[in-house]
């Protein structure tokens, strides 16, 4: 109920006088009470927790069930975020706010108990209740299931946008699919990885509520009935076979020391229940039954690929019931204020597509206001054309999505034929203007690729539809530009731009680094985790020894925590004291952990031939989760469990080396390892990686890079400077010219350079059964990738400089003020990457909104 709403209803009870000034000060008085909802001491947020303990759960406030307290308290933490979430929609309705619809096939939350109360500034009040209850906060966090409804970079960005979105008061929503099961949990099965449904909501989820009046359906199949009008027009009938319902369920989004709490609307997918009943009165009860189990797979599982899955029909509808759910949606909430004023949605609406997933929005947009709303061809061409744009997150040619047309007819008959249209209106208009009778052009730009399939090129689509179409780095972007979308940039200059991802430093610093944090607190007057730019000033304290003891007692902290959990996770020991370097990210072959692999071999040869070998003890911990399909990223992991068995335990080495993997990387774990990194390895082959968001989270957190010129390493160097970074490898033109000179690693094998007979040793190694005691060539599979599958992505020519770089990083930590002053200038200098900049980015050239703030409520 609205603030309006309660006060109409307290004058038509005559609880209050009906005059003017009377209202006024009425609705002042709720708008208190809601604040004082919202923000509360300990004493009153304990009273809550026992309050839902006992009557929301029917629990006893003596219980010892954690899993019910977490529950409590995360009702607790509702109070405060529901009251928000309705000024916040009266807000954006009253100021007739243009909104973001953000449209992500993929969004990777991870818990949300903690990162609300520091949002909700409850999190001190929330601590002292709940100790004096007997209770660890952070222990009881660990209760709450991840939100793994993503697979990596891509849907955490998601996340931390619409964090910083709520904290800067913007009317946005997340649009996305409520997947019954996130990505899969990794175990491994003696080193190899073993995939287990993901069960984030067995038992309910507090942090959903389900909108039963938002539900949609969405029709799918059948065929397209051209039917003759009195005056001659033809109008176009899509006759469905079958249709979904799609079920809103809301994820309120709270905004860091804002009164904004937008939603992430997330649809389930259900049989349409008239449908089944059909079906059921007639008897067959088998066939309504089949139809429902189809329906509800839709939303069943993400697909737990981070590069296209070839051509898979349900991948398909599930785009398109998202985006028809959303699209209608958006279309509904803009009818609510503006009826049928088309001339406005333009103005009302932007959407952003995350990647080409939800790209067949464009088609539904397009079909939905001209078919179902009558709008004229011209004039929904016009409002498409306005209200989309579009990010790219990669150039990799097997990640550009394409659909097969056959698929599409067979699907989504109707929506073809709009592409058809709109693919003949750009050949025959925009590409003849400039390109004029150029058959090449056409068919290098057409929306559909000629071959024995045909198939629907879906960035195309995007690039000609959206007025904006970003990369996520400086370098991305160019390459965007010039390599990928040269002929576009010709045609619509201005249109490719660059937006430089961000992170939230409210989960990335203040929650998962509470002791950094506080030292920030201490030593910083500004609002840091709001203003990330005022961490400059630590820059004067980097080489201050008394500083630099704080800020390293922190790290050293930090890692013993880690030890810990390490030890917990695997039951290898490792020491504190050691350099901690780590690589966490999907395990792809373009991000080289196979590099990283390689370089540890090399390692362990050197300790092997000489035991006193000059080196600080050093831990190479990794976290990945491999696609359950890709082999060669699941034979890397199976390598690097094998190492970590070997290395871990051979005496011979004096503890200098270890390895560890850790299972079932995700955000909850990122957020423990992260603290307590000392390196920072972002080594991707140079023109690949379109940005990294780790790479920021890690240089916050203190931790240096290792990096080759790559995404947004190469904004990171700048910010840093030289001095306090370790680049090295092939730069994108150098790997460019290996690639027209013919490159061949077998010049690095071959080669008798000391260097190269090392490499030449270590994949040697991996053919005997040092690692895979009596089996042997069962690692095999990494060296014949990098010999006869030709290194697509030069490990071999980047060794040797990384190795290098390695022996430096080492040499630098062992002198300690270097390496603190490097630690520290790291933290100092990441401003740049707060997602609240990235989000100001968009507004200014993209999005074009105005901040919509709701009321302090004073
Ligand atoms: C597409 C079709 C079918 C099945 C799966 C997919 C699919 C799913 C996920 C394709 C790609 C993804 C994810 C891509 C991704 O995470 N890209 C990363 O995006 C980050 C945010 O911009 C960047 O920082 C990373 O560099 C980029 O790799």
């Amino acid at each position: 109920m609205s603030i309006e709403e309660v006060v109409k209803e307290m004058v038509e009870t005559k609880m209050v006088n009906s005059n003017k000034v009377t209202k006024k000060a009425t609705k002042k008085i709720v708008r208190k009470t809601i604040k004082s909802a919202s923000k509360i001491n300990a004493t009153e947020f304990k009273a809550r927790v026992v309050h839902h303990l006992k009557y929301t759960l029917g629990d006893s406030d003596a219980s010892t069930n954690k899993q019910a307290w977490w529950q409590a308290t995360c009702l607790a933490v509702n109070e405060s975020v529901f009251a928000k979430l309705q000024e916040t929609k009266e807000t954006h309705i009253k100021n007739d706010a243009r909104s973001i619809n953000y449209l992500s096939l993929e969004y990777l939350m991870g818990r949300l108990l903690s990162n609300n109360l520091h949002n909700l500034g409850l999190f001190e009040a929330a601590d002292k209740a709940l100790k004096s209850l007997g209770f660890d906060l952070a222990d009881l966090c660990e209760q709450g299931a991840d939100l793994a409804l993503g697979n990596g970079g891509l849907g955490r960005l998601a996340a931390c946008f619409l964090d910083s979105l709520a904290t800067l008061d913007y009317a946005a929503i997340g649009y996305g699919i409520h997947y019954e099961h996130g990505l899969f949990k990794q175990n491994f099965n003696q080193g190899r990885q073993v995939e287990t449904p993901d069960v984030w909501r067995e038992f309910g989820n507090p942090w959903e509520v389900c909108r039963p009046e938002a539900t949609q359906y969405i029709p799918l199949y059948g065929y397209v009935e051209k039917q003759v009008q009195t005056d001659g027009s033809i109008k176009k009938i899509w006759h469905s076979e079958q249709t979904l319902k799609g079920i809103a369920w809301d994820v309120p989004i709270v905004g860091y020391k804002s009164n904004t709490v937008n939603v992430l609307r997330l649809w389930e997918s259900r049989a349409d229940e008239h449908f089944d009943w059909e079906h059921f009165n007639q008897g067959n009860y088998h066939d309504a039954h089949h139809h429902q189990v189809a329906a509800e797979t839709v939303s069943k599982v993400l697909y737990p690929n981070d590069d296209t899955e070839a051509g898979k029909e349900l991948r398909f509808i599930q785009q398109y019931f998202f985006c028809a759910c959303s699209i209608k949606d958006i279309i509904n909430r803009f009818q609510k204020q503006h009826s049928n004023d088309w001339n406005k949605f333009a103005d009302q609406v932007a959407i952003q597509l995350n990647d080409t997933h939800p790209t067949i929005a464009i088609l539904e947009l397009m079909r939905t206001l001209k078919d179902d709303h009558g709008l004229s061809w011209h004039d929904a061409w016009a409002i498409c054309r306005k209200v989309f744009s579009y990010t790219n997150h990669t150039l990799l040619p097997e990640a550009l999505e394409k659909w097969s047309v056959n698929l599409f007819e067979k699907v989504l008959p109707r929506h073809l034929e709009f592409l058809y249209q709109i693919n003949e209106q750009f050949l025959n208009q925009e590409v003849e203007a400039v390109w004029p009778k150029n058959n090449a052009m056409r068919a290098k730009l057409s929306l559909i690729e000629e071959g024995d399939e045909r198939m629907v090129r879906m960035a195309h689509l995007c690039v000609i539809t959206s007025h904006k179409v970003n990369g996520v780095a400086q370098i991305h972007s160019q390459l965007v530009k010039e390599d990928l979308f040269p002929e576009f940039d010709q045609l619509y200059p201005g249109k490719l731009t660059n937006v430089t991802n961000g992170i939230t430093p409210r989960r990335w610093l203040k929650a998962c680094n509470p002791l950094l944090a506080n030292l920030l607190n201490k030593n910083i007057d500004d609002d840091w985790a709001k203003n990330l730019n005022s961490l400059t000033v630590l820059s004067e304290l980097a080489d201050k020894a008394s500083f630099q003891k704080q800020f390293m007692a922190i790290k050293h902290k930090n890692k013993v925590a880690l030890t810990a959990e390490i030890e917990n996770l695997t039951g290898i020991k490792v020491s504190p004291d050691a350099i901690f370097d780590i690589q966490i990210k999907r395990l792809h072959e373009y991000k080289r952990q196979h590099l990283n692999l390689l370089h540890i071999l090399a390692l362990y040869r050197r300790l092997l031939a000489n035991p006193d070998l000059e080196m600080h003890p050093q831990v190479f911990i990794f976290g990945a989760k491999a696609a359950p399909g890709y082999y060669l990223a699941k034979e890397i992991i199976y390598c690097l469990n094998k190492m970590a068995d070997k290395i871990n335990n051979d005496h011979r080495i004096n503890n200098k080396l270890k390895v560890v993997f850790l299972p079932n990387y995700r955000v909850s774990l990122a957020e423990k390892i992260i603290p307590g990194a000392d390196v920072s390895e972002q080594i991707s082959t140079a023109g690949k990686e379109a940005s990294g968001t780790g790479n920021m989270k890690l240089a916050l957190n203190g931790a240096v890079t290792i990096g080759t010129l790559d995404g947004a390493n190469i904004e990171i160097a700048e910010e840093v400077g030289d001095d306090n970074i370790f680049i090295f490898g092939n730069t994108v033109e150098q790997i460019k010219t290996l690639d027209e000179q013919g490159y061949d690693p077998r010049d690095y094998y071959n080669d008798d350079s000391e260097i190269n007979s090392e490499i030449k040793s270590c994949l040697d190694w991996l053919d005997t059964d040092h690692f895979t005691p009596g089996r042997p060539g069962e690692l095999s599979a990494i060296k014949r990738s990098l010999l006869d599958g030709g290194d697509p992505y030069k490990v071999l020519a980047d060794f040797e400089s990384y190795s290098n770089a390695h022996k430096a990083l080492n040499k630098a930590y062992q002198n300690k003020k270097r390496w603190a002053s490097m630690a520290i200038m790291n933290t100092a200098m990441m401003g740049k990457f707060n997602s609240d900049r990235s989000i100001e980015d968009y507004v200014a050239n993209i999005w074009h909104l105005d901040a919509s703030k709701a009321k302090a409520n004073k």
